[in-house]
């Protein structure tokens, strides 16, 4: 299923692209131009088209290639939808393609939209050039970068966006409660993380934040797993980093168990990551520099002669996308603002060991940091019995 609707009503697309045609009016921008992906989904409710076009003035339109999402499109989105049919004929010279960008001007030109300068999302270098080669008449049309500003509309979430991104990490945690229950000696971290994949969609996610990870034992010391055929031994560390996505959204979680019995060496480790989870939770609220909750957690592995093996930023922001802006990093600059969602992620890496890592998905309120990943156990030894 390629679902991504975000299930919002047509009047939140009209403010977000309001507020986007306030930006436009500023910099003289006449139209923009989103291709496919997440600003795109964020600004018309669907990813399934290949251009949304947002005039200035009048009704915004998707173009989508004829057969290649034109259906989906429409049933996503409340904003026009026109499909662009390429033929080929018997000989290359009668070869039509479907350029989306130029039935685009076609479209402008017959609205009367003059185009001296147009947005666009500056970070998709390759549709570009199409883009530059449409529109350069006798002089270029200046290209002015709107995915940028789109991308920090998105950082500030509506309670909406929170309630969807709670709902991708219920499914997420009902999907791992699950799971756990097929943990046994001689299992592979492949058949646990095709069925922890599974579950989620059962449960009805609309797909996957990212490729799950479960690790087992050493392979735990690497914070970019892919699953393997490593089977699950008696004292093995156990970590999972997964997310399912609900109606487009991200939930982020990581939890880091022993099977069976933890060392006395695991408990301390596990107890500094833990802490210094909760004192980059506990740090989180409006208005705090950005950098904050980093060094507020990494100050705590300090404490415990671990800094050193904290080897990435603390968090990142999550939405339609796992990894937006901000990024929770010592030295980032900014401060936080209310309905940002971001992960809280210590994690320490001991090549030869392991790894340890605890992350939780939370939305930053006035004065704290509300967790939207509860649901499942911190304990180290929550899978003994
Ligand atoms: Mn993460």
């Amino acid at each position: 299923m390629r679902g991504a609707m975000t299930s919002m009503g047509k009047e939140e697309f009209v403010r977000r692209i309001g507020k986007l045609r306030e930006w436009m009016e500023k910099k003289g921008v006449d139209a923009s131009l989103f291709f496919t992906g997440s600003n795109m989904l964020y600004l018309s409710g669907t990813k399934n088209a290949g251009l949304f076009v947002i005039p200035l003035d009048g009704e915004p339109f998707l173009l989508v290639r004829y057969a290649f999402g034109d259906a989906l499109a429409e049933q996503e989105s409340p904003f026009e939808v026109e499909a662009v049919k390429p033929y080929y004929g018997l000989n290359k010279r009668e070869i039509r393609q479907a350029n989306l960008v130029k039935r685009a001007k076609e479209i402008l030109i017959d609205r009367k939209v003059r185009v001296k300068r147009l947005g666009v999302e500056k970070s998709r270098a390759d549709s570009l050039k199409e883009v530059r080669k449409v529109f350069r008449r006798r002089k270029s049309v200046p290209l002015i970068d709107a995915g940028s500003y789109v991308e920090e509309m998105r950082v500030i979430k509506s309670e909406k966006e929170v309630e969807l991104i709670r709902r991708s990490a219920e499914i997420s945690a009902k999907a791992l409660e699950l799971v756990i229950e097929e943990l046994k000696p001689g299992v592979t971290e492949k058949v646990i993380a095709n069925k922890l994949e599974f579950l989620m969609r059962d449960l009805g996610a609309s797909g996957l934040a990212f490729p799950s990870i479960v690790a087992f034992g050493e392979n735990t010391f690497n914070a970019h797993h892919v699953p393997t055929e490593r089977k699950l031994k008696k004292g093995d560390l156990v970590l999972f980093d997964w997310g399912a996505k609900f109606a487009g959204y991200c939930s982020d979680t990581t939890r880091t168990f022993v099977y069976g019995k933890p060392s006395e060496e695991v408990i301390k480790r596990f107890e500094a990551v833990a802490k210094a989870q909760s004192e980059g939770l506990k740090s989180i609220r409006e208005g705090v520099p950005v950098q904050d909750p980093d060094v507020a957690s990494r100050r705590v592995l300090k404490e415990y002669g671990l800094i050193g093996e904290f080897v990435h930023s603390l968090g990142h922001g999550v939405g339609l996308d796992v990894h937006e802006k901000p990024r929770l990093i010592v030295g980032a600059k900014g401060e936080l603002r209310r309905g940002t969602v971001v992960t809280v992620e210590p994690g320490i890496y001991i090549k030869g060991w392991g790894g340890i890592r605890i992350e939780d998905t939370v939305v930053v309120r006035a004065d704290r940091a509300e967790i939207l990943t509860t649901e499942i156990s911190k304990e180290i030894d929550f899978l003994r019995r």
